[in-house]
């Protein structure tokens, strides 16, 4: 085989290396077809696949095992004698699997350290661009996306928003800069990648489950800074992101830029009253730049506090990548949120029924409870190993009720009673079919103008829908059966 550290182009010569390639789903298979092109050999372990995926590979000449059995999966990887190791980001580092892997200590990889070698399939190497914090990383990679299309650059938002990283460098578009999501879970898993410019929005609790502790979370999600060549950017509100980008590894020759609600120092990009106000990216210290106006943001119906972060930060990260101002602006009057994202299903008897069923852990509830003053909560789901009492304890005074949906409803239940006794609370225990149904009846019969009927769950959703967006749309079809 060819030493790893020598394939570091689509051109090397793949042809004589073994890889294992563990999990087949959107990742997964991303990584078998690459390295299928590559002529690499390949063997697929999973311990379940859709059967398209697999009989596709196997034209490509992948050899795909499917076993849920980790000591079968263990002698699969043994018999093999890889060179290298690629991990879907999902599998749990305490899996039987990756345990093997170190100890064995094979090379260990994510599809994101394959395309960063790869990355010069069209010629020259695309930028990064990569962005990672709990919540509202999606959002703010699709801004960073519009305005950098808004300057008339190629550029494509993948990695954790859904597009595999590896589909995005071979793309024959050739796209010059990547605006890569990245999730704790593909950071955890990282090597070393050089982006151009890197981002941490903000560090709360979640995914502590995955990772163990918040500790390794947060270590997970600073790895994002090292190696950064010219930008980091932090959230001058969020000091853990600012810590993370100083303990950092080989990034002190960038220059670090905050972002934030409020008025901006030198060396930030923030609002001052409705102006977007640019202190960093300047070329002298005392000077500002305006990048945008509240008016800009036209198309988005409900303008929450972390909105106008995100905001911020999509504009000192495109600064940092070169984009004008009025690129800036451009991009930003256009730009319309996700569905499922604080989205306003119906405005009806001063009652606004509104869906941010994204809002899957307590600091994106907190986001989104914190633009409302009369609420109805809809709350609950897998709290993935998260307390929820410091929300509940926050936010009691705006709480008008809560409608406690989802399997972990006892910790939900326990905390209101604790911090918010007095507090009506309905607990929606019906089947999955029925619950979304029975919580917006219910709220129909406890809502009065003034309230805000909230769908912000502090949970994830797999409990009692397939996704995120699949409990936003039960919701969004309810009201406007029930309500409109
Ligand atoms: N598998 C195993 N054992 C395991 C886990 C997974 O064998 O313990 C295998 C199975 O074959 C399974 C496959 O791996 O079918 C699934 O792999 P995966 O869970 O890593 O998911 P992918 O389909 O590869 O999608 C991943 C991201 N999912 C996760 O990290 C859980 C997608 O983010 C991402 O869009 C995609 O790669 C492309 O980069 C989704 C997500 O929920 C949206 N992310 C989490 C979040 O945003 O909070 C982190």
């Amino acid at each position: 085989m060819s030493a790893l550290n020598e394939l570091n182009s689509w051109n090397s010569d793949w042809s004589k290396t073994r890889v294992v390639v563990f999990g087949l789903g959107v990742t997964g298979f991303s990584v078998a077809d690459t390295l299928a092109e590559l002529q690499a050999k390949v063997l697929v372990i999973a311990e379940k696949a859709d059967p398209e995926r697999i009989d596709t590979l196997q034209v490509l000449g992948v050899q795909v095992e499917v076993s849920s059995n980790e000591s079968e999966q263990i002698s699969l990887l043994q018999e093999f004698q890889p060179d290298l190791v690629i991990t879907s980001p999902g599998v749990q580092p305490v899996s039987s699997f990756i345990k093997e892997v170190i100890r064995k200590e094979l090379p260990l990889w994510t599809d994101i350290d394959l395309a960063w070698r790869v990355r010069d399939k069209h010629g020259a190497n695309s930028q990064w661009i990569c962005i990672t914090g709990t919540n509202g990383k999606t959002t703010v990679t699709q801004m960073v996306e519009s305005m950098a299309l808004a300057a008339g650059i190629r550029a494509k938002a993948c990695g954790n928003i859904g597009v595999p990283i590896l589909d995005a460098v071979r793309d024959p578009e050739a796209f010059q800069v990547l605006v890569v999501e990245l999730s704790s879970f593909q950071l955890h898993y990282l090597n070393k990648i050089e982006p151009m410019v890197s981002a941490v929005l903000n560090v709360a609790d979640d995914h502590l489950d995955w990772h163990g502790s918040f500790e390794a979370y947060g270590l997970a999600k600073g790895k994002i800074f090292d190696n950064t060549r010219v930008c980091c950017v932090y959230n001058s509100e969020d000091q853990l992101t600012q810590q993370l980008m100083n303990d950092s590894v080989n990034s002190d020759k960038a220059q670090a830029v905050g972002f934030t609600r409020f008025t901006p120092m030198p060396n930030e990009v923030g609002w001052v009253e409705d102006i977007l106000v640019d202190r960093a990216l300047v070329e002298k210290a005392d000077e500002a730049a305006e990048l945008a106006t509240l008016a800009d943001l036209r198309n988005i119906p409900v303008l929450s506090p972390h909105l106008l972060a995100n905001v911020a930060a999509a504009a000192a990260i495109s600064r940092a990548a070169g984009i004008q101002p009025n690129e800036i602006s451009l991009a930003l009057q256009s730009f319309k949120l996700d569905a499922h994202r604080i989205e306003l299903v119906l405005d009806k008897d001063g009652i606004r029924w509104i869906d941010d069923s994204k809002a899957t852990n307590p600091h994106a509830a907190a986001a989104s409870l914190s633009s409302f003053d009369s609420v109805i909560w809809i709350v609950g789901g897998l709290l993935k190993g998260v307390d929820i009492s410091d929300l509940v304890s926050k936010y009691s005074k705006i709480l008008k009720a809560a409608i406690v949906i989802g399997v972990d409803r006892e910790p939900v239940i326990a905390a209101i009673a604790k911090y918010v006794p007095e507090l009506p609370v309905f607990e929606i225990a019906t089947a999955k079919d029925e619950v979304m149904l029975q919580a917006v009846r219910k709220a129909k019969e406890i809502s009065a103008a003034g309230d805000v009927v909230l769908l912000a769950p502090a949970a994830a959703s797999m409990d009692q829908f397939v996704d995120y967006a699949d409990r936003g749309e039960s919701f969004s079809r309810c009201v406007l059966e029930e309500v409109k």
